[in-house]
């Protein structure tokens, strides 16, 4: 039904009882519900807040408890829709009190005139999609119903408290209160025995102020928590100078940033840094006391790499040993078991310098669980406390469980929500889910949400929905509905951001692991605000991809698709790439191609260390060849892999793939010999072909003297070096050279033709282009010559060639030769393994310490390497491209 017939009945009785009728009806008066209400307005819609609590504020009414403020800086933690609003308030500190957030809320609800729109005391106990009129239908816990044309759920991620799940609750007889329940009246806590359970944000923020005023307090601890100093005070000169500089580009840059809030993105990685580097950078961190510079500022790696992160782990350790004086106390407040950032790390006010007053006691629930709470205490496994006093801040059913508090919501076939998300939330872009028309979720599982500013969030997610809004009632259309395609796309685009993280080593609230029998996953996604929001712009901007949207008279629009195919790290890469608008490489001639490649190549993180780098000179087809030796740090001899560097045949050296042979050499502890064959024009075929045989054929001979194991050799090679490592093995069984035991192909070039899908659906856009390989071609060989298997080894005789592993990735043009090229191996009886890189592009597996989500091929690559020369493979760290399995498995939560 259209809207203007509705609203011509602006409302109407069901079942003796009125119901509203709304445009839009949005659960929730926080930070996104009172945006929300404004936005909505503005734009013409008629709309409605439903509101649980007795007044405006959100998470910010209920969670009261002593020591509750925010733990992103205030000026950042604020509205930026309107700079008049950002002028006419002035926040006291640089973390506000939870009372001064409220108050903010207060001024911003009279400023806009909101509260005439929010029904408070109002709790959604049903929410049902009539497909027939396309609106849903709302009832309440005080009778009402509301019939809303959308429905978009401001509910917030940590809103629903967790129940604390410990036996004898009830029976106590004492005072209980729950951190995120927190009473309005005075909780009088002087001369009391004061228990805390739980030690996340709420408990170790409340802790040293319950701490000041109880006679005794006893922490229940099940895992101990990463905190850092807040150094609260008034906000810090730099900070507010940069705002103040110029707000308008510091709120965009915030926008834009990977956490929603504007800090560059770190470049070094930790093994770049020496001891004292890295101590200054962490000393610097503690003293800002700030959860986001310390999460992105120290190094590069800290919140993708184990070893990386492992350095901040220990430096926050000893922290604590330093601050703790009884050294049991620290080390049971010592976390092991997650690192840093995988769970939310806490800010605090002398929080670890609490556990030194006699009158506090740490209980560790690892050595000695809670058996039950009595009437008069807590027994654990060990003893038993008096307590006159219970503060459970035990945390929340985070990011799904406000949205099913309002439940059940059904929506279209009568399918519940809950049962869609049994095995874990399912959405399209955190924002919407398939079944669910006109459902929509602000901040909710697959959205940046949690892991950024969610002032930020709240302001994209609330924008992006209105102004979708708006332009579907410009084109005519009442329905919008996510596909099941894009809804999948978003899952797997969701895991491969996580994949990249630490996340899958913790378990927290973000997993719902805190939860027990909640599906595990990581909800919130993972690949950054800036990222998120281009990917929302992008839906926008292609024609609303991946949503299927209804009009009246079977009007219907539907464009679907995944929004993201590619691995999040090569998206960046590209984009990255396409902002330096770079020339075509064919543009500049083959000299002028070199020089550009050289010196984009300096830009290129270094290699990691190996034992030993060395250069020096081998025989070629046609004389001397240059080569760099890489050796393993460990006892050899070493069996060796003769590998050859990309670059058509044109550019390209031994420094071009120099990070890519460091990291082999290190995962397989085998030595590289990289050669420096000769290139094209000056050199055509079959010269890189001639020198690919003549260089396996010298190394061989060399083994020993290059420290290496006498026998047969591996040869490797990426893209055009592909080609000469694969050629290079048909040469050696042709003319019984020297003895190959295998060979790794990565994106190699095997065939002089260029009608395979996959040239043409990967013509631009993926770095190498369509044009690039035809320059390289002509470059390298004449048509004439093209089909000769020196340079078209898929031509050549296949039979008893040495085993291999083919390497190709999805988005490269090369990427079908490469696999014509494995199962015609297959095809002639060698053995042969494939990797097909999923949402890699020609050069991301190359592109190592920037491209993560290529490790694991890259791992699996070198496993291959050490099968090929009759090593034990490497345990525990590669499943697959961008699926790396833990090589660190940890306890799962205590119940
Ligand atoms: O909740 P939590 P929170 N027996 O889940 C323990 C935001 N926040 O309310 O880790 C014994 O972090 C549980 O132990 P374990 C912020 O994003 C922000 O503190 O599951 N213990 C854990 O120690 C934060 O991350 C601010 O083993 C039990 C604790 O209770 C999020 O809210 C302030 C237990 C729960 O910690 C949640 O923080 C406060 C049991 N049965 C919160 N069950 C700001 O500063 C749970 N625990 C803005």
């Amino acid at each position: 039904m259209a809207d203007a017939a509705v609203a011509a009945s602006s409302s109407k009785a069901t079942g003796g009882s009125t119901t509203q009728q709304v445009d839009v009806a949005v659960v929730g008066a926080g930070f996104a519900g009172l945006y929300l209400l404004h936005r909505l307005r503005k734009a013409g819609f008629n709309a409605i807040v439903l509101e649980e609590a007795g007044d405006v504020g959100g998470t910010w009414y209920w969670n009261r408890y002593p020591g509750a403020r925010c733990d992103i800086q205030t000026i950042d933690y604020s509205y930026t829709f309107d700079p008049e609003l950002e002028t006419a308030w002035k926040w006291s500190e640089k973390y506000a009190t939870q009372p001064e957030i409220l108050r903010y809320l207060g001024f911003v609800t009279e400023r806009y005139d909101l509260r005439r729109d929010i029904r408070f005391h109002t709790k959604v106990t049903e929410a049902n999609w009539d497909q027939a009129t396309e609106r849903w239908l709302l009832k309440t816990d005080n009778g009402a119903t509301i019939s809303c044309r959308y429905y978009i759920m401001a509910t917030g991620c940590l809103s629903a408290p967790k129940p604390p799940e410990i036996d004898g609750v009830k029976d106590f007889k004492g005072e209980v209160y729950f951190t995120g329940r927190w009473p309005h009246d005075d909780v009088k806590l002087a001369g009391k025995r004061v228990a805390v359970i739980g030690t996340g944000s709420s408990g170790i923020q409340a802790i040293p102020l319950i701490a000041e005023q109880a006679a005794q307090l006893t922490v229940f601890q099940r895992t101990p928590n990463f905190a850092l100093p807040a150094h609260n005070g008034p906000a810090p000169a730099d900070r507010a100078a940069l705002l103040e500089g110029d707000r308008a580009t510091y709120r965009e840059q915030a926008r834009w940033s990977m956490a929603g809030v504007p800090w560059p993105q770190q470049t070094a990685v930790s093994w770049q840094l020496s001891d004292a580097e890295r101590r200054e950078r962490f000393e610097q961190a503690w003293a800002a006391g700030d959860l986001v510079y310390i999460l992105t500022q120290l190094w590069a790696d800290q919140g993708v790499d184990v070893d990386g992160n492992a350095l901040v782990c220990e430096l926050v350790r000893e922290k604590i040993r330093d601050i703790v004086k009884d050294p049991e106390t620290a080390a049971a407040l010592s976390p092991f078991d997650h690192p840093f950032g995988a769970k939310r790390p806490c800010l605090d006010t002398n929080y670890y310098a609490t556990y030194n007053r006699p009158s506090v006691t740490l209980v560790n629930l690892r050595q000695e669980p809670i058996k039950a709470i009595t009437a008069t205490g807590i027994a654990t496994e060990k003893r038993t406390f008096d307590i006159d006093v219970i503060v459970f801040a035990t945390g929340f059913d985070a990011m799904t469980g406000a949205i099913m508090a309002v439940h059940p919501i059904t929506g279209r076939n009568g399918k519940s929500l809950s049962d869609v998300w049994a095995n874990g939330p399912q959405t399209y872009l955190g924002l919407t889910v398939a079944d669910f028309p006109n459902l929509f979720m602000i901040t909710g599982p697959g959205s940046p949400s949690v892991l950024s500013n969610m002032a930020v969030s709240i302001e994209q997610h609330a924008d992006w929905v209105v102004d979708r809004l708006i332009a579907m009632r410009d084109a005519g259309f009442t329905t919008i509905e996510a596909t099941e395609t894009a809804q999948d796309g978003w899952a797997q685009h969701m895991a491969d951001c996580a994949s990249l993280t630490l996340h899958r080593l913790a378990n927290t609230w973000y997993t719902g692991a805190n939860v027990p029998g909640k599906a595990w996953g990581v909800m919130p996604y993972t690949g950054g605000v800036g990222p998120y929001r281009s990917i929302c712009n992008e839906v926008a901007g292609r024609g609303m991809l991946g949503f299927r949207l209804t009009g009246p008279n079977g009007v219907e629009q539907c464009n679907d698709g995944e929004i993201v195919r590619l691995q999040p790290d090569v998206r960046l890469v590209l984009g990255m790439l396409a902002e330096m608008n770079l020339p075509a490489i064919e543009s500049l001639g083959a000299q002028g191609s070199r020089d550009f490649v050289n010196e984009f190549n300096k830009a290129r993180p270094a290699g990691r260390p190996v034992g030993e780098v060395g250069d020096g000179m081998l025989q070629g087809a046609d004389g001397p060849l240059p080569y760099r030796l890489y050796r393993p740090a460990t006892p050899g001899p070493h069996p060796i892999v003769v590998y050859f560097h990309g670059g058509g045949w044109v550019f390209g050296d031994q420094q071009s793939d120099d990070p890519f042979c460091r990291d082999m050499c290190r995962r397989t502890g085998m030595i590289f010999v990289s050669v420096g064959y000769r290139h094209a024009p000056e050199h055509r075929f079959p010269a890189a072909a001639e020198d690919g045989y003549a260089a396996t054929r010298w190394v061989a001979e060399h083994a020993a003297e290059l420290g290496g194991k006498p026998g047969p050799v591996v040869v490797a090679g990426w893209s055009a070096g592909g080609n000469v490592a694969a050629v290079t093995c048909q040469l050696a069984q042709e003319r019984g050279g020297s003895q190959i035991a295998g060979q790794l192909l990565i994106c190699p070039v095997t065939d002089g033709s260029f009608d395979r899908p996959s040239y043409t659906d990967n013509a631009t856009g993926y770095f190498l282009t369509r044009a690039l390989m035809y320059w390289f071609w002509d470059i390298y060989c004449s048509p004439a010559d093209r089909a000769d298997p020196r340079v078209s080894p898929l031509r050549g005789k296949l039979e008893n060639l040495p085993q291999a592993l083919v390497v190709t990735c999805e988005f490269d043009p090369l990427r079908d030769e490469g696999v014509a090229y494995a199962e015609a191996l297959a095809a002639a009886g060698v053995p042969v393994e494939q990797i097909k890189a999923r949402g890699h592009i020609h050069s991301s597996l190359m592109m190592v310490d920037v491209v993560i989500t290529g490790v694991g091929a890259r791992a699996q690559m070198a496993n291959a390497l050490r099968r090929f020369a009759g090593l034990p493979e490497s345990k525990g760290e590669s499943v697959g491209p961008g699926a790396t399995v833990p090589p660190h498995q940890i306890d799962a939560a205590a119940g």
